[in-house]
């Protein structure tokens, strides 16, 4: 309860950051996209994950504000690196449902690529199968006045919730993101490397872009590029850092 009222004015105190994990390109192995992954630094509990305080917010509907700076400041910061002649990357910023539910989402993404000036292609959104199902025929409305913007869908967590195959090819995505717990032990778990392979297969008959999530070693990186995975991202490649970390590392590969 006391750290429910403290996030109301965290952004305003500056104590929401975001951190960017980047995404590699598995046939490159550059740099092709950065997920941006909200943080809240607390003046007393030091640095708060979002698996703490993003439950909180979307109970109170803080998500919704705290969800548009996030994309605000990331579209901006990706604008940014672009003007330093850093190569362009996409970035990546996650939904929540309550975002999603709201009635001017379309108009807001708009509004912030407009503002920030970045390009539409180089911004991506991450949904979730589980809020994208509960109606999906809205669902599939607001997704095609996203991809009509120019911007980049990705489901997330894929493999966990409750899709439907049927739903899944009327999804208008560009990108499944297989969900990191099928990673974790795709060398080692037979039932792991089954769902794996599935999901590959799958995106590459409805010709959807893959990614993994949660890659942490260099077994679990060649068994996914073997079976021709397009992306990875995880603690093998680099964690979640702050803005500055990783404007060092674009500027040192570019
Ligand atoms: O970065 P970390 O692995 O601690 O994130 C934990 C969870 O919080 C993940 O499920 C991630 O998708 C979610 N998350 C991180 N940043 C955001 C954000 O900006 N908005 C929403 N809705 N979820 C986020
Ligand atoms: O739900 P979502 O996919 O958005 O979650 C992203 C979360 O996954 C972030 O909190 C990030 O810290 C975490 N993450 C990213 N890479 C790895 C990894 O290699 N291993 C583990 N355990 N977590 C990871
Ligand atoms: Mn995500
Ligand atoms: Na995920």
């Amino acid at each position: 309860l006391v750290l429910e009222n403290e996030l109301r004015g965290a952004v305003e105190r500056n104590e929401i950051l975001v951190y960017y994990q980047p995404l590699i390109d598995l046939h490159t192995r550059q740099v092709v996209a950065l997920e941006a992954l909200v943080r809240w630094q607390h003046p007393t509990h030091g640095l708060v994950s979002p698996a703490k305080f993003i439950p909180i917010a979307e109970a109170n509907g803080l998500i919704v504000p705290i969800g548009e700076w996030v994309l605000r400041t990331a579209c901006a910061q990706n604008r940014a690196w672009q003007l330093a002649g850093i190569s362009p990357i996409r970035i990546s910023v996650n939904l929540s449902a309550r975002q999603f539910e709201q009635p001017n989402l379309v108009e807001v993404v708009r509004q912030i690529l407009e503002e920030t000036g970045l390009e539409p292609s180089y911004l991506e959104l991450e949904v979730t199968e589980s809020f994208l199902m509960s109606d999906i025929q809205r669902s599939v409305q607001i997704l095609q006045q996203l991809r009509e913007l120019g911007i980049c869908l990705a489901l997330d967590d894929f493999g966990t919730g409750y899709s439907s195959l049927n739903y899944l090819k009327r999804l208008p995505i560009n990108m499944l993101k297989i969900d990191r717990s099928f990673v974790q032990d795709v060398t080692s778990n037979p039932d792991s490397a089954a769902v794996t392979d599935a999901i590959i297969a799958l995106a590459k008959s409805l010709r959807l872009n893959i990614t993994a999530e949660g890659v942490e070693t260099q077994d679990q990186l060649d068994y996914l590029q073997i079976r021709g995975c397009d992306e990875g991202q995880g603690f093998y490649f680099s964690r979640p850092v702050p803005v500055d970390t990783i404007t060092q590392m674009l500027k040192e590969s570019s």
